[in-house]
């Protein structure tokens, strides 16, 4: 049950101290974040790590996010004087504007160490991959998959160091657990994917959208049953998060701004 969750692991306490260090020698942090849950996919200790740096917050995964929703985060952190934007990162369109706002930065941070930061799976490394224009660190759909610190040139005057995810120590709400496994930011053997599905569906029922199926009806109509006309519900639960993080279910984003 998602109450009994561990989130957090040991290796993402020596990952924050680490990132402590890293913040120190960059020029310029770009905050990677899933545009499906801009709120609880922040890590606020950032503001406090980072207050100093020139900062470049990155909206991902903008292909699987409402347009309208993301709009308003964007005007959102505009208003408070961020700058932002948002992108699908493994579109080439994607790249060019993550690469102008980059520039656009003041001149002194151009030539310049940057480093890319968020919770795991927010897209840091696909980026990276974007940056510099061909696949040098390795991505997957999963939490976990940087495990340590690595620096890529992505021009004379641009070095990055990517990082390994880090969720926050603590995350509130049985709302906030939920949405950080469905987009797979929590590691798999962290949660029981039945109960994380069966609150998605029950939240897109209330919202109305109806190309969302619910878990039975998901595993009935995709075959997951066994012999004795029993219904793999474990199975179906994590086929049904690789479908809603491929949009299979439409572009839904999970948390609106305050
Ligand atoms: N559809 C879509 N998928 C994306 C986008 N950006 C990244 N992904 C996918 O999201 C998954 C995770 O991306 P990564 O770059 O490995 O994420 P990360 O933040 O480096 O993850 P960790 O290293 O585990 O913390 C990969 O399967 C990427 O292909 C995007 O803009 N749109
Ligand atoms: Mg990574």
């Amino acid at each position: 049950m998602t109450a009994t969750i561990q989130w957090y692991p040991g290796h993402m306490a020596k990952a924050m101290r680490r990132l402590a260090e890293d913040l120190r020698i960059v020029d310029v942090v770009i905050e990677a974040v899933d545009a499906r849950v801009p709120g609880a996919g922040a890590n606020p200790a950032l503001e406090r790590l980072a207050a100093r740096k020139p900062r470049l917050l990155v909206l991902t995964r903008d292909d699987l996010a409402d347009p309208l929703q993301t709009e308003a985060w964007l005007e959102r952190y505009r208003a408070a004087g961020r700058i932002a934007l948002a992108v699908h990162a493994k579109e080439r369109g994607g790249a060019a504007r993550l690469k102008a706002a980059l520039a656009a930065l003041p001149a002194q941070h151009r030539t310049a160490r940057a480093i890319v930061v968020g919770i795991p799976n927010a897209g840091k490394s696909t980026l990276i991959n974007a940056l510099v224009g061909k696949n040098v660190a390795r991505t997957e759909d999963r939490a976990g998959v940087t495990r340590a610190p690595q620096w890529f040139r992505v021009t004379e005057t641009l070095e990055l160091i990517d990082t390994a995810g880090i969720l926050v120590p603590k995350i509130d709400t049985p709302e906030a657990q939920w949405k950080l496994a469905m987009i797979g930011a929590v590691p798999r053997a962290r949660f029981d994917a039945e109960d994380v599905v069966t609150r998605f569906a029950a939240w897109a029922r209330e919202r109305g959208f109806d190309a969302v199926p619910d878990l039975e009806t998901y595993a009935q109509s995709r075959g997951f049953v066994r012999r004795g006309n029993l219904v793999d519900m474990h199975n179906a639960a994590w086929a049904y998060m690789k479908d809603y993080n491929e949009g299979r279910f439409g572009r839904l984003t999970l948390e609106a701004p305050e």
